[in-house]
């Protein structure tokens, strides 16, 4: 993992500490917002997490909606740090239940976001830590990397294995990135339940877009 300060991962402390708030979410590539801030987004397959570690991130239960709200899920959410940033929750993929235009109609929204975004800073592609990188994750790395965006690997709900399994799995997985072009190549292990890589993941978001105090 990446190394910061003491008072980097203080200052990040801070920024997230900051007012966050929703700003809306976008179903159309036409309505999203101005682009006008560095962006942070977040994607992965549905339910690996995202709604909860941006919820972690910034401390608040309920500013990304988790879980069994699926309407908000299939949009682009843009949530707004103290004017600072955006981070932002792309719809999930591998929906069991979605009809597949559904599913095809808000991949190509995250496909066309990821293209054009000129404001866009860096990807965290989620993967759950009890599984690691899978099949159906091959299509959004193969996206990430087409759309030549920086990325950057998460683990998450790493509380739900012991931190040794949870280790091989990053190594796992680092090497699985490790010849992809556009991947940073450190893999952060987190727990949004138990607070596990947020200072980390708040201070490299912070360093990464440029977020001053
Ligand atoms: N144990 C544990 N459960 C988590 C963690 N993060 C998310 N979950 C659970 O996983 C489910 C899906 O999370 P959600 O954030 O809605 O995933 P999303 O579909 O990617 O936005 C919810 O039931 C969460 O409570 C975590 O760090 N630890
Ligand atoms: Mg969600």
């Amino acid at each position: 993992m990446t190394d910061f300060t003491d008072e980097e991962l203080e200052a990040a402390r801070i920024l997230f500490a900051r007012p966050a708030t929703f700003v809306m979410g976008a179903a159309k590539i036409e309505q999203l917002p101005d682009p006008d801030l560095p962006e942070i987004a977040f994607a992965g397959r549905s339910n690996v997490g995202k709604s909860s570690l941006i919820n972690g991130l910034v401390g608040m239960h309920k500013l990304a909606r988790a879980s069994n709200e699926p309407g908000r899920t299939r949009e682009v959410n843009f949530f707004d740090l103290d004017g600072k940033t955006r981070l932002v929750d792309l719809p999930g993929y591998g929906w069991a239940k979605a009809s597949k235009t559904t599913v095809k109609k808000f991949q190509d929204l995250g496909r066309d976001y990821l293209r054009g975004r000129v404001t866009l800073k860096r990807v965290y592609l989620l993967i759950d830590a009890r599984h690691g990188l899978k099949a159906v994750d091959t299509e959004a790395l193969d996206a990430l990397d087409t759309a030549a965006v920086s990325y950057q690997i998460v683990l998450t709900k790493a509380d739900k294995i012991k931190p040794h399994e949870a280790e091989a799995v990053r190594e796992a997985t680092l090497k699985g990135v490790s010849k992809r072009p556009a991947a940073f190549p450190a893999v952060i292990v987190t727990s949004a339940e138990k607070g596990t890589g947020m200072p980390e993941l708040r201070a490299e978001i912070m360093r990464t877009t440029g977020a001053v105090l």
